[in-house]
């Protein structure tokens, strides 16, 4: 397989017909929400289109989200990177490892100047020169600034990258930062999500490719067509919110008919992603169809906001608030911090409320 060889080239080698392409094209204009005479526009540009060089950097993360994408099934990853994309270097995925990695990580670069994209995972560590995660004797810090350098976009998967995620939650001992922070002069698309919605990373390099331009980015850097819309919006158990039909805990006769999770801490309404109609695993099931309230993943500041289990609506000193993985009911650590802590929870939800609630006027 030569790398210069166009996308139609490739396709035509594997068997992929026409009519697949199509149905292909047709599929991705659906999730990026483009009008379905779009979908020949697409089959034609992805024909003509060449495979793009992907640099897929993992910095402060836990690997959810590669883990994510190699459940992609439309592309399948495999056909991601087989057909569209060519996947130069990716820590997890690549086979070779040591001084040989690092070389086809600079060969990338070099070959590819001005041209190839930037994946980014996890947030990057900046406290003290960023000592905290190094990888080939380098910083992330050092090896997102140099890769990024010569890159026409950077992509940042997952709320770590995109948001600081979990490394990023207080105390944050590392100082971590998302990639936006770093990266300035350029675009930073982020598709946020802990971990995010595979078809949503796939789609978003299938459309840098086909149409070489960045998709219409909400205020966040985040593609409209996947964020534009809350998980509340595109519930299915919404009719219930609407006729005030909630469970009030998760093992009560409300939440075995399926009612409305908000009252058990469901963050659908402030939470931005296409989990209610892209779904998981092949669009098998999401979160709030499998019984359990939206965490609110999606969104700066997930896990400081906390309070997973506790009703957007309600006082803040619910018994069930969670930060961070350390139970704060009852405040376990006294003195200024747990209240200054407590206060700034408070704000974030308030905060989210008001968000809400300005959305809907
Ligand atoms: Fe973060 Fe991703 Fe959550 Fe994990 O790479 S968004 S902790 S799913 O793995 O970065």
């Amino acid at each position: 397989m030569n790398d210069r060889d166009g996308i139609a080239d490739l396709l035509a080698r594997r068997g992929v017909s026409r009519r697949a392409l199509l149905k292909y094209a047709t599929y991705l204009a659906t999730v990026m929400a483009l009008p379905p005479l779009a979908a020949r526009a697409i089959a034609q540009g992805l024909a003509k289109a060449r495979r793009q060089s992907v640099i897929w950097l993992s910095f402060q993360e836990c690997t959810g989200c590669t883990e994510s994408l190699t459940r992609s099934f439309n592309p399948t990853l495999e056909d991601l990177i087989f057909d569209m994309i060519s996947l130069d270097y990716h820590e997890t995925l690549q086979a070779v490892s040591g001084a040989a990695a690092e070389a086809a990580r600079l060969a990338a670069m070099r070959e590819n100047r001005g041209k190839y994209v930037v994946v980014v995972d996890g947030s990057v560590a900046t406290k003290d020169g960023g000592v905290y995660s190094t990888n080939a004797g380098k910083t992330n810090l050092e090896v997102l600034k140099e890769t990024a350098e010569h890159a026409l976009a950077v992509i940042s998967v997952g709320t770590c990258a995109a948001f600081g995620g979990l490394p990023h939650a207080h105390p944050n001992p590392t100082g971590a930062v998302p990639v936006s922070q770093i990266i300035t002069d350029k675009p930073v698309i982020n598709i946020s999500g802990c971990p995010p919605i595979a078809e949503a990373m796939a789609g978003t390099i299938a459309y840098l490719i086909t149409f070489g331009k960045l998709p219409d980015l909400d205020h966040l850097s985040r593609p409209k067509s996947i964020f534009g819309d809350s998980i509340h919006d595109r519930c299915y158990r919404r009719p219930f919110y609407d006729k005030g039909m909630f469970a009030k805990s998760f093992d009560d006769e409300g939440a075995r008919k399926g009612w409305c999770l908000y009252e058990v801490g469901c963050k659908g309404p402030v939470t931005y992603n296409a989990c209610a109609t892209l779904k998981w695993n092949g669009g098998v099931s999401f979160p709030i169809q499998s019984g359990h309230g939206c965490l609110g993943c999606s969104e700066p500041d997930f896990w400081d906001n906390g309070g997973f289990y506790r009703p957007l609506s309600s006082s803040t000193s619910h018994p069930g608030a969670v930060v961070g993985g350390a139970v704060v009911a009852g405040i376990a650590v006294g003195g200024l911090g747990a209240l200054l802590a407590r206060q700034r929870r408070e704000r974030a939800v308030r905060d989210l409320e008001a968000k809400e609630q300005e959305r809907r006027s």
